[in-house]
């Protein structure tokens, strides 16, 4: 086995540096046990970096005197980062000499990956990487809150920006994966664990696939043209579908077709893409060798681009390349689209944001019943001898006393009548 390109993965924060460990822990194959990636992990809280078991591929640097988290505020954040970017600096420009290529990964709406995210870009770009690093962002589930979804939102508005002069990025929507998840019975640190492990995987695959596999026909998307599309700015958006080779009928392009459309509808880390604002895309199918004689055909690859020429019909090229590879009696089909516009995960959480503030607005302008039921309050008690005071006193009640001004807030009890 093979890989295409030296990836290394720059996590930041918590979501970030775990995103980056687990790729760092995949394994090259199941025969040969190296680790083809090498990660630099950088959070503030100490605790949660000295959770993630340590590699020798895997760099942790600490932030000294943030070492208890910055708490979700991304201002710290964004400091803490600038404050040790000399240390990060030369660590990144020996640990990831030899990289082909860096995937910065965050979990956007935290105070230490968010907030440093774009001072990393910003790094990157000065120390060599220019051109050849993209983004690995989670997205908040829906139900994070108002700090973590304004935080994410903050980020995202900048990194739109700036987007078509960075690398692809990738966003992995942690909402989609968790409504998927919700079925597994899994705890939420467990299935945390699997949806990094699942990014990591998918990441891998793809840069097997162009390494490992025996092209079979003209057609071969090769290293390069990975590379490529890792290059180019806009989201990265990749699909994967298995089917049996067996229930692959050529002359009944549903049995393959319509799984491979519903693959490229669902996602594999994120969905809701205009496919059309596309500006590269291709496909790559793998099949053990007597599934690949059957099925490669013209009208198999045929059937295939026209699917994607009905996707992104204004791009001239719908390159799909065919692999014998060593799965007994799979088919699998990745499918690829760079150059995108961020997925409509990221106006859902802009509605969910704005739902969230007009409730905070209703709750200021509510009026106070319980302030107003208290204030009209009289007690019995208090009645009681006052009554029985003006019953037994024949001399006329005594003035109330003067209030005297107080510094002291609570000066009030002591003149409570
Ligand atoms: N997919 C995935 N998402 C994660 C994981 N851990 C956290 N997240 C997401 O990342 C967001 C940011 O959380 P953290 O990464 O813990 O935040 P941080 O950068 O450490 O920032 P502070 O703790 O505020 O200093 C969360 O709101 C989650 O949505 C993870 O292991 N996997
Ligand atoms: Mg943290």
């Amino acid at each position: 086995m093979n890989i295409s390109l030296k990836y290394g993965f720059l996590g930041l924060g918590m979501g970030g540096t775990s995103i980056a460990h687990a790729c760092a822990g995949m394994r090259l194959s199941a025969k040969n046990t190296q680790r083809p990636y090498t990660a630099i992990l950088i959070n503030s809280n100490e605790m949660d970096l000295l959770k993630l078991p340590d590699y020798p591929n895997v760099k942790k640097i600490t932030l000294p005197g943030y070492e208890r988290g910055v708490g979700r505020d991304i201002q710290l954040g964004q400091e803490a980062f600038t404050v040790h970017k000399t240390a990060i600096t030369e660590t990144i420009q020996s640990y990831f000499s030899d990289r082909d290529y860096v995937f910065i990964c965050c979990g956007l709406g935290g105070g230490t990956g968010t907030g440093a995210v774009i001072e990393a870009i910003r790094l990157l770009h000065t120390v060599g990487f220019a051109g050849r690093f993209g983004l690995l962002l989670t997205l908040p589930r829906r139900n994070e809150g108002r700090k973590v979804l304004d935080n994410a939102l903050q980020r995202l508005q900048v990194i739109k920006r700036a987007m078509q002069g960075l690398g692809a990025i990738v966003v992995v929507d942690n909402e989609k994966l968790f409504q998927t998840g919700l079925h597994q019975n899994q705890s939420v640190e467990d299935f945390m664990k699997s949806c990094n492990r699942h990014v990591a995987r998918l990441l891998h695959d793809l840069n097997t696939v162009t390494a490992s596999y025996k092209p079979y026909g003209s057609y071969h998307f090769d290293a390069s043209e990975w590379l490529n599309m890792l290059k180019t700015g806009g989201c990265l958006h990749i699909a994967k579908c298995v089917l049996p080779a067996q229930a692959v009928d050529l002359a009944s392009p549903v049995t393959y077709m319509e799984a491979m459309k519903q693959s490229v509808l669902s996602g594999e880390l994120s969905a809701g893409y205009d496919l059309e604002d596309a500006t590269s895309s291709a496909v790559s199918i793998v099949a053990d060798s007597s599934a690949a004689k059957r099925l490669f055909t013209h009208a198999f690859v045929e059937q295939i681009q026209s699917f994607l020429h009905e996707c992104t019909p204004i791009l001239d090229e719908n390159p799909v390349a065919t692999y014998v590879g060593d799965q007994p009696g799979l088919v699998t089909i990745y499918t690829v689209f760079a150059g995108l516009n961020f997925p409509n995960g990221v106006t859902k959480l802009t509605d969910e944001l704005a739902e969230l503030e007009r409730k905070v607005d209703e709750r200021s302008q509510k009026t106070d019943a319980i302030a107003e039921v208290l204030a009209g309050f009289k007690s019995l008690v208090k009645k009681e001898t006052v009554d029985l005071e003006a019953l037994l006193s024949e001399e006329e009640s005594a003035p109330a006393p003067q209030k005297t001004v107080s510094d002291d807030p609570f000066d009030f009890l002591n003149h409570l009548e």
